[in-house]
């Protein structure tokens, strides 16, 4: 009896272990918005059952073959039923997925006219009839459109939308849309809090993990169709013959989705691994290093995309250490790239604490006078904001200051400045806030967003990068909610105009639940996540207040160290007030905005609050719009933040059974630490300002639990990614 017992036990530990559909069950996050569970939903089911009877694509690219995986495997784990792939058009229902040049269907519905400016990525899906029956045409004029396209229609699906007649047409407006990693060699990951890097660097090239293709995947089925494997503070290693190998087998992988690889590069490589005695950009040694470097490159991976690179800023080499310009260091890995088809991004985030100016002019300062003087394979690559990735900060002063040169935007997935992948903090109305700034430079609507998708000044390149947040960890990202800041990001690359909270609807109906209820709570709590963080972290226009170093807590007290890099240089907090004043009175940042911004800016009447303190010095008793003292209203602010966070972890809570438990408890545990840190920033913020303002607290006010030496001995010891 008792060995059947264990017969019996060890059978069904078996048939647990094969079966697939229990492993689904365990929603672990790996899967991301490419879920593709069953519709639960009977009547929809239907509906689609009749819509879609059999699949079939045309081509025999890498590309077309991922499309056909795709939509064999996401409709049938939809529709629950394996549907077929089919050879011709012999009933309803068909979805047929491929170019007028792959596809005798698809090229007898004489759809020229509406594939006219689709370029090398748009695509349509049209339900029309090929000889009498119904069909979901998925159409493009290149394959990645194909593609793109495919992941457009199963998204449907996912989000449970009608499909009986689909007349959909989208094309990106920005034409890079891509990921930067700040992935080391060593698998460490710059202000990563999700895992070590997926980059297997010592396994590859002969062991691929299966990982790669999912990361790909993911990317494709957003738009992102570029990568830079590695950090811009960068080690040339990753160029010798050896490590190019290992990049190579990446890109034959990403090649299948779409994905371009980039690298980024050292400046001072010809030195470092080329034997060369200097790396001045004028050198003609140096300049045939380069270009052989480019050849040899080009040679192992033909579609490569080109160079990252972060020069003179922060202690990496550039051209400055040989008296030579940006200009003259991105032109000379631009001329060797050239040939091959290559682009450069040059980065713009450079700041010397040598310069005594203030630090947000900076940029601007060093580039404008280069505006020009770039090659046409050269895209300038600008922070969102002036100083770094910030809660809040306002749009960069360079995005339309240099109408000769392509600029792109960089905006920050990880969240460095905004509770690593602990918070909560949903990031597509920061980016949305940037890319719908005004920045006038052509008259009133050129937003930055137009300004970066070349519709103010056309350029042969546009570009938007995002800093990735991914790791090895099984979800990703760590936080579940950090998926979506990559989901947002790709969607907005591909449109910058796309709304954020539609952006977040399409994320939570693919990612949790269709159903409205839980959909619209969890839409309230992404929408509001941000300003939430704002509000806790740097309210009006305070920021760089971090805690020294890792930037997760509150350090508004640190004032020792490189000068430009301690939080008293930017949060100015005297007897009279708090503030950096970059009025026209004070650094004057505000004159390298357009005069139309500027003067709102400049005038402390007009300026937007929730950027006060950015530019300006505020009297304590200052009074704010509410009736509040700039004190009362700091106070506040503070406080509703640490408040809202309560009400996110209510509101959570009350989506208990309506969300897969594993998920469930792990955003429930972080929002415990969230709130417990936003209740450390408003307390150790609060009495450490209050030791300028000497003013009470509000009545009402609950005070700090400790005194101010408790805050600022407090140690994050229990952060991902921080020590
Ligand atoms: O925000 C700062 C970060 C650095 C980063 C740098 C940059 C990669 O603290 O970690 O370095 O910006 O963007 O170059």
């Amino acid at each position: 009896m008792k060995r059947y017992r264990y017969h019996a036990i060890f059978l069904f530990l078996l048939v647990i272990s094969l079966c697939p559909s229990l492993h689904l069950m365990a929603e672990d996050g790996y899967r991301l918005w490419l879920r593709y569970d069953k519709i639960a939903d009977r009547a929809l089911l239907a509906k689609y059952n009749t819509s879609v009877t059999g699949w079939m694509t045309a081509g025999d690219s890498p590309l077309i073959a991922s499309a056909a995986q795709e939509l064999q495997s996401g409709l049938h784990g939809l529709l629950g039923v394996k549907i077929p792939n089919v050879h011709a058009v012999t009933s309803h229902g068909i979805v047929v997925a491929g170019t007028p040049a792959s596809s005798t269907i698809i090229s007898s519905l004489k759809l020229e006219a509406q594939l006219q400016g689709l370029g090398d990525a748009g695509y349509l899906i049209l339900t029309t009839r090929h000889r009498g029956k119904k069909i979901t045409a998925i159409t493009a004029l290149s394959d990645p459109g194909v593609l793109y396209g495919t992941f457009h229609f199963l998204r449907l699906l996912q989000s449970h939308q009608d499909i009986a007649h689909l007349a959909i047409k989208s094309l990106p407006k920005v034409k890079t849309r891509i990921l930067n990693h700040w992935d080391n060699l060593d698998r460490t990951v710059e202000r990563g809090y999700a895992g070590r890097s997926l980059w297997d660097w010592s396994a590859l090239p002969d062991s691929i993990d299966p990982r790669y293709r999912d990361y790909a995947r993911a990317n494709a089925s957003i738009g992102i169709n570029g990568t830079v494997l590695t950090n811009v503070n960068a080690n040339a290693k990753v160029l010798t013959r050896e490590y190019l190998a290992k990049v190579a087998a990446l890109a034959e992988i990403f090649r299948s989705y779409g994905i371009r690889v980039y690298l980024t590069a050292r400046f001072s490589a010809p030195v470092e691994i080329g034997g060369l005695q200097t790396a001045d950009p004028c050198d003609p040694q140096v300049i045939t290093w380069w270009k052989n470097k480019a050849d040899e490159i080009y040679e192992m991976i033909p579609d490569f995309g080109g160079f990252l690179v972060k020069a003179n800023s922060e202690g990496q080499p550039g051209p400055q250490n040989y008296r030579r310009s940006h200009a003259d260091g991105a032109n000379l890995l631009a001329d060797a790239v050239a040939p091959h088809g290559g682009i450069v991004m040059w980065r713009a985030f450079v700041y010397d604490k040598d310069v005594p100016d203030d630090r947000a002019k900076q940029a601007y300062n060093e580039f404008v006078p280069l505006d020009g003087k770039f090659r046409d394979n050269v895209i300038i690559q600008v922070k969102n904001g002036p100083i770094d990735f910030q809660p809040r900060e306002p749009f960069h002063p360079l995005f339309g200051a240099m109408p000769a040169t392509a600029v792109m935007p960089e905006f920050q997935i990880t969240q460095e400045y905004l509770g690593a992948s602990v918070h909560l903090v949903y990031l597509a109305p920061l980016y949305e806030e940037c890319l719908r700034s005004e920045t006038h430079c052509a008259g009133s609507g050129s937003t930055v967003a137009r300004v970066i998708d070349g519709s103010v000044y056309p350029h042969p390149l546009s570009a938007m990068a995002g800093v990735a947040n991914i790791g090895d960890v099984r979800n990703w990202t760590g936080h579940p909610f950090g998926q979506a800041n990559w989901y947002a990001f790709g969607r907005l690359a591909w449109d910058p105009d796309l709304d954020s909270g539609a952006i977040a609807t399409e994320w939570i109906r693919m990612t949790f639940s269709n159903d409205a209820a839980a959909l619209n709570k969890i839409r309230e709590m992404m929408l509001a996540s941000r300003e939430i963080a704002v509000q806790y972290m740097t309210p009006l226009g305070l920021h760089h207040i971090m805690y020294y170093g890792h930037h997760y807590g509150p350090g508004p007290w640190v004032d020792s160290g490189r000068q430009d890099w301690t939080s008293v240089y930017y949060h100015r907090a005297d007897s009279l007030g708090l503030g950096f004043n970059r009025s026209s009175s004070g650094s004057d940042a505000v004159s390298q905005y357009h005069p139309a911004t500027r003067d709102v800016f400049d005038n402390l009447q007009t300026c937007p609050e929730n950027l006060l303190l950015w530019f300006h010095h505020v009297p304590w008793n200052y009074k704010m719009r509410s009736g509040k003292t700039l004190w009362g209203e700091l106070c506040h602010q503070y406080d509703s933040g640490v408040q809202s966070v309560n009400w996110l972890q209510q509101q959570w809570r009350s989506l208990e059974g309506m969300i897969d438990s594993g998920r469930f408890s792990l955003v429930d545990g972080l929002l415990v630490k969230q709130a417990r840190d936003a209740q450390i920033w408003r307390d150790g913020c609060l009495l450490y300002f209050q030791s300028f303002s000497r003013k009470a607290f509000p009545a009402n006010f609950s005070q700090p639990a400790h005194d101010l030496a408790h805050y600022k001995n407090h140690i994050f010891s229990d952060i991902p990614g921080i020590e």
